[in-house]
C-alpha cells in the first residue's frame, strides 16, 4: 500500500440524501435498471492518462501536480500502477484504459520501449488478477513524441509509418494479453497543419492500409474485441481526418472495413465537431458502428477540448437514452476521458471528480431508462413515420416504384400532402419530466 490516498475510504452507495462527500448518491452498482445491474449498463472505466500521467500543464504553464510517481524509470511506472489500482479499489469501477506512454517509460530504442511495456503489462496482469479490475481498452500514443509531429500512419516519411506499425503491434499485444475488450485508435496527428504541404489522397491510402494491417493482425492473434476509431475534428492538428462519425463511416466504406471497425464517441469531440453528443451516438447506432463512449464535457465558452468531468444531468440523460436505444453496451463502456482542473491538487479531488461523474451518469441513465419505459417519446416517433407502413409507401421505399410510377400514383390517387406538427416543444416538455 502507498499512502497517496491515506484516509480516503472505499466509496459506497448511500443514497441521494447522504451528507457524506465520499459516497455515491445515485450510482448504485447492484440496482437493477431495465433488467440489468447499473454497473453492467454503465461499465465505467478510469483513464490512466488524465488521472496518473498528466502533470497539470497547459499551453501557458507547466506541471502543477505533485505526485510521487512523476519521473522516468520503471520504479516510477510501478509506483504509478500501485496508486492507480488503489484508486480503482476506492472507486470500485470495473474497468480502466491506457496508452503505452501513460504506463511505461520511453526507452532509448523501440525495442527498449516495447520491453518496458511488456514488463508493465505483466505487472498489470498480476494486479488485475488480484483485484478483478478489467481492461476496457488499450491504445497507442502516436502523437506526443516529436517523431509523430507530422502524423503516424499518415506521415510523409515511410519510416514513421513503419515505427507506428511496430508500436501498434506492441499495444495490441499488450491489450490482448490483458484481456482488453476493445482496441481504440484515436488519430491525434492523423491530419494536417497546412494543405500546402499535404497530399490528402496519399495520406488516406496510408491510413487505410494501416487500418487493414491492424484488423488483419487482430484476427491473426485471435483478439475478439472490436477495433474502435475515435473521431475528433481538430486539436492537436488543425484538421483531423477522423472528423466525426459520418466521416469515419465514409472512410471505413472506402476501405471496405465497415463491418470490422466501430467507433468510440467522445462527448467533447462531438461538440468540437459542431454536433451534439446524442447526434453522434444516434448516427453511429443507425450505421451499425456504435462501440463505446469517452465521457467528459467541454467548456462551452472556451471552444477547446477541455476534458472536464461530466456533471450536466440533462445532457447525460439524452446521451444514455441513445445508448439504451442502441441496445446498450456490448464490449463498450463509459470511459472517463476527463481530467481535473490544474488547480485541483489534492488526491481527494481525483477521487471526488470520478464520484461526481459516476453519479451524473447514473442519474442520466435512470432518467433515460424511465423515458424509454414510459414509451411516449418512442410512440410519438413511431407515429410520425407510421405512414410508411402503407402499401404505396412500401413500394416507394423498396424501389418497386421509380419516379414514373410515383408520378402516376400521385395523379391517380390525388395525393395532397397535409403538413403535420413536429410537436417539438411537447416532446421537450416530456423529457423535462424525467431529468
Ligand atoms: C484526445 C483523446 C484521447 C483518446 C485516446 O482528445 O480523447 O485521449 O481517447 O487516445
Ligand atoms: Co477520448
Amino acid at each position: 500500500m502507498t499512502d497517496f490516498f491515506a484516509g480516503i475510504p472505499k466509496i459506497a452507495y448511500e443514497g441521494p440524501d447522504s451528507e457524506n462527500e465520499f459516497a455515491f448518491r445515485h450510482y448504485n452498482p447492484d440496482e437493477v435498471v431495465l433488467g440489468k445491474r447499473m454497473e453492467d449498463h454503465l461499465r465505467f472505466a478510469v483513464a490512466y492518462w488524465h488521472s496518473f500521467a498528466w502533470e497539470g500543464q497547459d499551453p501557458f504553464g507547466g506541471r502543477t501536480f505533485d505526485r510521487p510517481w512523476f519521473g522516468d524509470g520503471m520504479d516510477c511506472a510501478r509506483l504509478k500502477a500501485d496508486v492507480a489500482f488503489e484508486m480503482f479499489a476506492i472507486l470500485g469501477q470495473p474497468y480502466f484504459c491506457f496508452h503505452d506512454l501513460d504506463v511505461r517509460p520511453e526507452g532509448a530504442t523501440f525495442a527498449e520501449s516495447r520491453a518496458n511495456l511488456e514488463a508493465i503489462t505483466d505487472y498489470f496482469a498480476e494486479k488485475m488478477q488480484a483485484t478483478g479490475t478489467r481492461l476496457l481498452w488499450g491504445t497507442a500514443n502516436l502523437f506526443t513524441h516529436r517523431r509523430f509531429m507530422a502524423g503516424a500512419a499518415t506521415n510523409p516519411d515511410p519510416d514513421v509509418f513503419a515505427y507506428s506499425g511496430a508500436v501498434l503491434k506492441s499495444c495490441i499485444d499488450a491489450t490482448h494479453r490483458l484481456g482488453g475488450e476493445n482496441y481504440v485508435m484515436w488519430g491525434g496527428r492523423e491530419g494536417y497543419e497546412t494543405l500546402l504541404n499535404t497530399d490528402l489522397g496519399q495520406e488516406a491510402e496510408q491510413a487505410g492500409r494501416m487500418l487493414h494491417n491492424v484488423v488483419d493482425y487482430k484476427h491473426k492473434i485471435g483478439f475478439k474485441g472490436p477495433i474502435l476509431i475515435e473521431p475528433k475534428p481538430q486539436e492537436p492538428s488543425k484538421h483531423q481526418y477522423d472528423f466525426d462519425v459520418a466521416t469515419v463511416y465514409g472512410f471505413l466504406k472506402r476501405f471496405g472495413l465497415e463491418d470490422e471497425v466501430k467507433v468510440n464517441i467522445e462527448q467533447g469531440h462531438a461538440i468540437l465537431a459542431g454536433h451534439s453528443f446524442e447526434h453522434e451516438l444516434a448516427l453511429a447506432a443507425s450505421l451499425g458502428i456504435f462501440g463505446s463512449i469517452d465521457i467528459n464535457r467541454n467548456d462551452y465558452q472556451s471552444g477547446w477540448d477541455t476534458d472536464q468531468f461530466p456533471n450536466n444531468v440533462p445532457e447525460m440523460a439524452l446521451a444514455f437514452y441513445e445508448v439504451l436505444r442502441a441496445g446498450g453496451f456490448t464490449t463498450g463502456g463509459t470511459n472517463f476521458d476527463a481530467k481535473l482542473r490544474r488547480q485541483s491538487l489534492d488526491p481527494a479531488d481525483l477521487i471526488l471528480a470520478h464520484v461526481g461523474g459516476m453519479d451524473a451518469c447514473a442519474r442520466g441513465l435512470k432518467a433515460a431508462a424511465a423515458m424509454l419505459e414510459d414509451g411516449k417519446l418512442e410512440a410519438a416517433r413511431a407515429e410520425r413515420y407510421a405512414g410508411w407502413q402503407g402499401a404505396e409507401a412500401q413500394k416507394m421505399l423498396s424501389g418497386q416504384y421509380g419516379l414514373e410510377e410515383i408520378a402516376d400514383y400521385v395523379e391517380r390517387s390525388g395525393v395532397e400532402p397535409e403538413p403535420r406538427s413536429g410537436r417539438q416543444e411537447r416532446l421537450e416538455n416530456l423529457v423535462n419530466r424525467y431529468v
